[in-house]
C-alpha cells in the first residue's frame, strides 16, 4: 500500500474496538458514522452515502421506497467499517476514504416531482463536499442525482455508463409522465450536459423500449451492449469502450446500476424482472474495472430498483437479502476501485498462496497398461 493512512486513523479508536454484531445497533450503511448533510462541511468526508426512497415514478411494481433501508442493513460481514479488505482485489476502501451515511433525501409521499426535486437538492448538497453514492429508490432518481451532482461541481459535459435491462431513454412514461423511471436518460440528455457519444448502456434485453426509441438512440450516437453480448464478448473490451466513451471530452462520469440488469435468479428483489440477465461475477468484474479507470474525485454512483418485498433469503434484509446484499456489495466494490484509482494503482495487494496457482512440478503420466 502506498498510502500510510489506515481505517483507525480515519475512524478512530471507537471503530477499532467496535465488535457489535451487524444485526445490532442503528443500521447506517455498514454501520458507518452518520453525519447530517448540513454538517458535512465540518468534516473531511470523501464519500457520502444518501438514500432516495422514492418509488412513485415506477411503471409496474412499486416497493423500492424500502430499498435504501434494506441495502443499508444488508451485510453479512460482522465487522466494523475499517475491516473491509477485499480478499480478491486486495484493497480496503476504508483505509483510504472517510465514508459517512447522510441519511435520506426528503420524500413527500404522493408528490413525485417534489420528491425528485428534494433528491436533487440533497445530492447537490453532498456533492459540494464529497463523492456521492446514492441508494434508490426507483430509477427516476438518477436524473435528479446527476443534475444535483453536475450543478454542485459545475460540470458542463458528463459521461454516463448505465448498467440496466432497460434503456430508460423513453420520452415519457406509459401515460405521459416526463419524470418516469423509464425516461430519466432522456431527461439527462435533454439537459444538454451529456452527448450521446458519451453514453454507453450495458445489459439491455427484452422488449422495451421499442425499435423507434433504439433508432433515436443510434442516431444520437449512443451505444449499447446487450445482455447476450455481455455473455459472449470479452468483458475487458466492453469496459474499455464504455470508459473511453464516457471520459472523451467530459468533466466527470456517472455510473448508474439498475439491479434489473441482473438475471432475476440473482436479483429477484426488483419491480420489473426480465429473464436472461447478467450474472454477479460479470457485473462485479465490470464495475470494478470501470471504476478503477475513472477519476474518483469527478465521479458519482447510484444503485437503484432494489425492492425488498420481492427479494429472497431475507425479505426484511436485516442480514442480507439476495438482491439487497448484492447492491450493498456493489457499493463496497465501487469504493474499493475508487481507492485504487485514488492511489494510482492498477491492482491491490491480495494475499496469495506461497506456491503459484495451478498444478506445479512434474506431473506423472498415468500408467500405460
Ligand atoms: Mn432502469
Amino acid at each position: 500500500m502506498t498510502d500510510e493512512k489506515s481505517g483507525e486513523d480515519i475512524y478512530g479508536k471507537a471503530y477499532t474496538e467496535s465488535n457489535e454484531p451487524i444485526f445490532s445497533g442503528i443500521p447506517t450503511f455498514l454501520k458507518l458514522p452518520q453525519v447530517d448533510r448540513e454538517n458535512l462541511s465540518e468534516e473531511a468526508v470523501d464519500i457520502a452515502i444518501l438514500g432516495a426512497p422514492l418509488d412513485t415514478a415506477t411503471t409496474i411494481r412499486p416497493g423500492t421506497r424500502y430499498g435504501p433501508r434494506a441495502v443499508r442493513a444488508a451485510s453479512t460481514v460482522p465487522s466494523p467499517p475499517y475491516q473491509h479488505f477485499n480478499i480478491e482485489t486486495g484493497v480496503d476502501p476504508f483505509d483510504t476514504f472517510k465514508v459517512v451515511d447522510t441519511g435520506d433525501a426528503q420524500i413527500s409521499p404522493g408528490d413525485t416531482r417534489q420528491s425528485q426535486l428534494n433528491i436533487e437538492d440533497a445530492v447537490a448538497e453532498i456533492s459540494e463536499q464529497a463523492t456521492p453514492i446514492i441508494i434508490g429508490g426507483d430509477h427516476s432518481i438518477s436524473h435528479p442525482d446527476i443534475k444535483g451532482w453536475a450543478e454542485a461541481n459545475d460540470y458542463e459535459d458528463i459521461g454516463l455508463i448505465h448498467i440496466d435491462c432497460h434503456a430508460d431513454t423513453g420520452d415519457d412514461g406509459l401515460t405521459g409522465f416526463e419524470y418516469d423511471h423509464g425516461a430519466w436518460v432522456k431527461r439527462v440528455y435533454d439537459e444538454g450536459i451529456m452527448a450521446g457519444e458519451n453514453y454507453t448502456l450495458i445489459g439491455p434485453r427484452g422488449f422495451w423500449p421499442g425499435p423507434e426509441t433504439y433508432e433515436e438512440m443510434r442516431e444520437a450516437g449512443m451505444k449499447w451492449y446487450t445482455s447476450m453480448e455481455v455473455g459472449n464478448m470479452d468483458l475487458d473490451e466492453i469496459v474499455a469502450d464504455a470508459v473511453k466513451r464516457a471520459t472523451d471530452g467530459t468533466d466527470a462520469v456517472w455510473l448508474s446500476f439498475d439491479v434489473d440488469a441482473m438475471d432475476p435468479a440473482y436479483a429477484p428483489g426488483t419491480g420489473e424482472p426480465e429473464p436472461g440477465g447478467l450474472i454477479p461475477r460479470e457485473a462485479i468484474y465490470m464495475v470494478r474495472e470501470i471504476v478503477k479507470a475513472l477519476d474518483p474525485d469527478n465521479f458519482g454512483f447510484d444503485v437503484v430498483e432494489v425492492s425488498p418485498a420481492y427479494d429472497t433469503s431475507d425479505t426484511n434484509s436485516y442480514n442480507g437479502g439476495v438482491t439487497s446484499g448484492f447492491a450493498n456489495r456493489l457499493i463496497i466494490e465501487v469504493m474499493g476501485s475508487m481507492a485504487l484509482a485514488k492511489k494510482g494503482l492498477e491492482e491491490g495487494s491480495p494475499i496469495k498462496p506461497k506456491e503459484p496457482l495451478g498444478l506445479q512440478g512434474d506431473v506423472e503420466a498415468p500408467a500405460d497398461d
